[in-house]
């Protein structure tokens, strides 16, 4: 028998209710209840802040709903300044067929707080997400193999979303840069390939977010967004 386990943490700001960070699992039941301990601390000691509130859901999945699928390939780009990792993120894009990479770029570096992602129509450049505060949130995944997940490992957890990102069928391009003031190592995927970018922005800068570039003549919004949402996914390394 799996669970997933999702973790969602947040702050009150004035009247608003503050993104902080989330994570999530999807484990056997013996490693259930660790995996709630675990989770949980991590919202209570994120580096964006101390929380006033941490959700914690947990749904029990039928094994033959989940697909099974092979991680992305990497690769590193080392890059001195910031300015220079834009550089390589534009010229990336160019190279992958976008006509506007500096659009990506500053939907990109100007988002803030959202929970989720930012979903760009690579004809028309409009946004596709129904709510544009949120964005849409990737969820039920895990790699296959155990790990530790009472820290965050930034690399790891991105390349897990990425990798099931990317098997949507119309997706074929990610942009990311870490909300977490610490840590300042973005990266561009494509439907081959993990490419990290050492600095994409200033440490101790709260922004970051990501941009999914969305190719409407691939697939349907709906489907898209669904499997984001819904489909269950093992990535295997
Ligand atoms: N689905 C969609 N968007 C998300 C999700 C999700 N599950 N989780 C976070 N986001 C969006 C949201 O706007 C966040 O503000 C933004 O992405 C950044 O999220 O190889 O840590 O979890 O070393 O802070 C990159 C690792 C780490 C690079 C990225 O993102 C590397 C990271 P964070
Ligand atoms: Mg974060």
């Amino acid at each position: 028998m799996k669970y997933s386990v999702k973790m969602r943490a947040s702050k009150n700001n004035d009247k608003e209710n503050l993104h902080i960070g989330g994570a999530e699992s999807i484990v056997d039941e013996e490693d259930l209840l660790n995996i709630i301990n675990s989770l949980a601390s991590r919202g209570l000691n994120h580096s964006r802040g101390q929380a006033d509130f941490v959700n914690i859901k947990i749904n029990k999945v039928r094994e033959e709903d989940i697909i099974n699928i092979r991680a992305l390939k990497t690769k590193t780009i080392e890059v001195d300044t910031k300015e220079e990792g834009l550089v390589v993120m534009e010229k990336l894009l160019n190279s992958m067929g976008i006509e506007n990479p500096q659009r990506v770029i500053d939907l990109l570096i100007n988002t803030k707080n959202m929970r989720g992602a930012i979903i760009l129509n690579i004809l028309s450049l409009e946004r596709m997400e129904g709510d544009l505060d949120k964005g849409v949130r990737v969820t039920n995944m895990d790699f296959a193999s155990r790990r530790d997940i009472s820290n965050k490992n930034h690399f790891k957890e991105a390349l897990c979303l990425a990798t099931k990102t990317l098997n949507a069928k119309a997706i074929i391009g990610e942009v990311c840069i870490s909300d977490d003031p610490d840590y300042v190592t973005g990266y561009l995927a494509n439907k081959k390939e993990y490419i990290r970018i050492t600095k994409l922005k200033e440490r101790g800068d709260l922004n970051g977010g990501r941009v999914f570039l969305y190719d409407p003549r691939l697939d349907t919004i709906e489907n898209t967004i669904d499997y984001l949402e819904n489909q269950l996914v093992i990535v295997h390394e």
